[in-house]
């Protein structure tokens, strides 16, 4: 055993199948642009930019630069009733890149924990607007929001609830998910049929009384499910019944934003204005954790009532707006500008969208999915055993082809570079060929 591993043991893997892992541990000591640096001395290309996270690659000298300069002048601000610098001006530089009228912003540490608070400050709106009734929350099937209570409940991946499904948040129900193989097998991009979807938010609006309800939570694009980019006119849709029951409408944008779909948020790319937005991941290029919760001006100001020396929502993280973050997350911001990042996006998606459908022809595949630079591939699950296929392919991805490539039970996801060479996009989906052919 190598000094790398010597500690798995002790160490419980997050979202992973510990013991299988540890039979043969999968480790990375360092990260250069677009690959890691594995114990074993491999160079691997990452075809995952991180978890969604890294889109301008890993150790970008910019980011590193600013985040070492930070922690050396200040380390760490009390985070209530005091503030530092940093963090007004990437409040700032959030909202210059919002949908107009979104001007607050809400620090935290993660996309769950801005999820958690997203749902919070929705309750809380709906009191401070003499709506305390307004208490039900919806999600919908197939979303994800983290693994924090609120998200969990409101989620809709049932391996994620199951285990805990006395204990989710009461209130909650879902809308049905739009992922439908039958109508729309290998779309590219956006699916035609489907906008019709979004009545199914009538149908709760009828069961509980819209007036009950304070917000519905959706991502543009559900990510960890599989890739399922919205049909057209679909979240047009769910915005007018939200609008006509008076409802907020949330879109966790944690994968979406900052690039992904090629504009700072999805709300840009549909066209479809939120009440609140969530993000997390790109806002540092995942250097440095950090989450961020954007409100429509309304919200906030609704919220600031009361006698003027009282807090006025009570909640908060110890690590809300940490300088070496917020240090991160305007370094990353710089750099999305001078490089034209999402420029970049816009200009690879017809790429990737050729290559990650020209494995729709292999006899494993039953689904291939795609938009802006996030791709999905359904596999044929080998019969007797649900996920063995995926974790296969991942396998040999990591230990044959020097590849990252995530998968998720039998579902591969891709989450190319913002910044990354046509030619990589291209030999990623030939290895995953030559992977493919050679599994059963
Ligand atoms: N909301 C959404 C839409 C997400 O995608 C979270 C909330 C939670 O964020 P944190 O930072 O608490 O993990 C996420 C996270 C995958 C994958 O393989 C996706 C996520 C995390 C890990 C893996 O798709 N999304
Ligand atoms: N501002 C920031 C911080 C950016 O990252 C970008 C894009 O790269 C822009 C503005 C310009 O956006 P676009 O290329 O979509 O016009």
């Amino acid at each position: 055993m190598n000094i790398a591993n010597s500690g798995v043991d002790a160490y419980w893997l997050p979202f992973t199948a510990n013991r299988n892992y540890k039979q043969q541990p999968r480790i990375i000591v360092g990260a250069e642009g677009h690959h890691y640096l594995t114990d074993d001395g491999r160079r691997l290309y990452d075809a995952f930019s991180g978890l969604w996270t890294c889109g301008v690659g890993h150790c970008h000298p910019k980011i590193v630069e600013a985040v070492q300069q930070q922690v050396a002048k200040l380390d760490y601000a009390i985070a209530f009733q005091v503030a530092h610098d940093r963090v007004f001006e990437l409040a700032e530089r959030v909202t210059q890149l919002a949908p107009t009228g979104m001007n607050k912003v809400f620090f935290t540490n993660s996309g769950s924990e801005s999820v958690d608070s997203a749902l919070k400050i929705a309750l809380a709106y709906h009191r401070a607007n003499g709506e305390g009734h307004r208490t039900r929350l919806i999600g919908r099937e197939r979303g994800y929001h983290g693994v924090n209570f609120g998200g969990m409940s409101v989620g809709g991946m049932f391996p994620n609830r199951k285990m805990f499904s006395p204990a989710l948040i009461p209130g909650v129900d879902h809308i049905r998910h739009t992922f439908n193989l039958e109508k729309n097998a290998f779309t590219r991009g956006q699916p035609e049929w489907g906008a019709h979807l979004a009545d199914d938010l009538e149908r709760l609006c009828a069961l509980h009384d819209g007036s009950n309800i304070a917000a519905v939570i959706v991502e543009p694009v559900p990510g960890s499910s599989g890739v399922l980019p919205p049909p057209v006119g679909y979240l047009e849709r769910l915005r007018e019944i939200c609008d006509r029951h008076g409802i907020l409408l949330i879109f966790d944008e944690v994968i979406t934003a900052f690039g992904r779909l090629g504009e700072p948020f999805a709300a840009h790319r549909f066209g479809v204005e939120p009440d609140i937005i969530t993000t997390a991941k790109g806002l540092t290029n995942g250097v440095i954790p950090m989450g961020a919760v954007l409100v429509q001006d309304r919200i906030y100001d609704t919220l600031m009532t009361g006698p003027q020396q009282m807090i006025e929502l009570f909640h908060g993280y110890t690590y809300s707006g940490h300088p070496v973050a917020c240090a991160a997350g305007l370094a990353a911001l710089d750099v999305y500008e001078a490089e034209g990042t999402f420029a970049q996006v816009r200009e690879l998606e017809p790429l990737f969208e050729d290559a990650i459908h020209s494995l729709a022809d292999h006899p494993l595949v039953t689904d291939v999915r795609n938009l802006g630079l996030m791709g999905g591939i359904d596999l044929q699950p080998r019969e007797g055993e649900p996920g063995m296929r995926g974790l296969e392919v991942h396998k040999a991805c990591f230990w044959e082809e020097d590849i990252v490539v995530r998968h998720s039970a039998d579902l591969l996801q891709f989450s190319p570079f913002l910044n990354s060479r046509p030619e990589d996009i291209a030999m990623t989906f030939e290895k995953v060929r030559k992977v493919l052919d050679r599994i059963d």
